[in-house]
């Protein structure tokens, strides 16, 4: 299931309902944790699909630099996958809100997407980072991912990057409501 797609720059922005480990693109996001080594939601579903050659990439990048902490990315081969990149970002536990919590959660599409842009992503689909077992508030997440998103194409609209197109995978229906009214207020805007 598919919202109508929203144009911003030259991205075109798309919300569907679905599992994003059958999701064709350069690159998925995955919501890893700091220890790269897998987990549940989807991570585990990521990791079981896209098999071994993912966990390898991961193992290499934990002997390079330790795991990655909260708001950082980093990026593997998609394996098996029909994407050919995972881009994988931590979230913050929800923890009140109190934390910081929102700025890294906003921080993780900007690393993602800076990561996407040295290797050159053309298509890349997000999952709702943090709403699952870090307990991000579903509709605070939705906003911080539609406003990072449509700055970072905003402000690299004048540099001919390479990205075309950006889609929202909601695996629950109150995520799929909840970014499909965010792509609404885009269209009458
Ligand atoms: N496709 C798309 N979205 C999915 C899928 C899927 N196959 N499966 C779950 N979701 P979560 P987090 C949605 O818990 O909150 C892991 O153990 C899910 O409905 O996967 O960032 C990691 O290793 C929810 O909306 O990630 C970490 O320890 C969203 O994905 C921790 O969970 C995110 O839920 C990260 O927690």
């Amino acid at each position: 299931m598919t919202a109508a797609a929203v144009t911003v720059g030259n991205v075109s922005f798309e919300v569907m309902r679905g599992d994003i480990t059958r999701v064709k693109a350069d690159a998925i996001v995955n919501a890893a944790n700091s220890s790269l080594l897998g987990g549940g939601g989807v991570d585990g579903a990521i990791h079981r699909a896209g098999g071994r050659a993912i966990l390898d990439d991961c193992i290499r990048i934990r002997s390079r630099q330790g795991g990655c902490p909260p708001g950082e990315a980093v990026i593997t081969t998609g394996g098996k996958l029909p994407a050919s990149h995972v881009i994988h970002t931590v979230g913050p536990v929800w923890n009140g809100g109190t934390q910081g919590e929102a700025e890294v959660l906003r921080r993780c599409y900007r690393s993602v997407l800076a990561l996407a842009a040295e290797h050159g992503v053309r298509s890349i689909a997000f999952p709702n980072i943090g709403t699952g077992i870090y307990g991000f508030p579903k509709e605070l997440a939705a906003i911080c991912a539609w406003e990072e998103v449509t700055a970072f194409v905003r402000r690299h609209a004048e540099e001919a990057g390479t990205l075309r197109q950006v889609l929202f995978v909601c695996y629950d229906e109150e995520n799929f409501r909840l970014y499909a009214q965010e792509a609404q207020k885009r269209r009458s805007s």
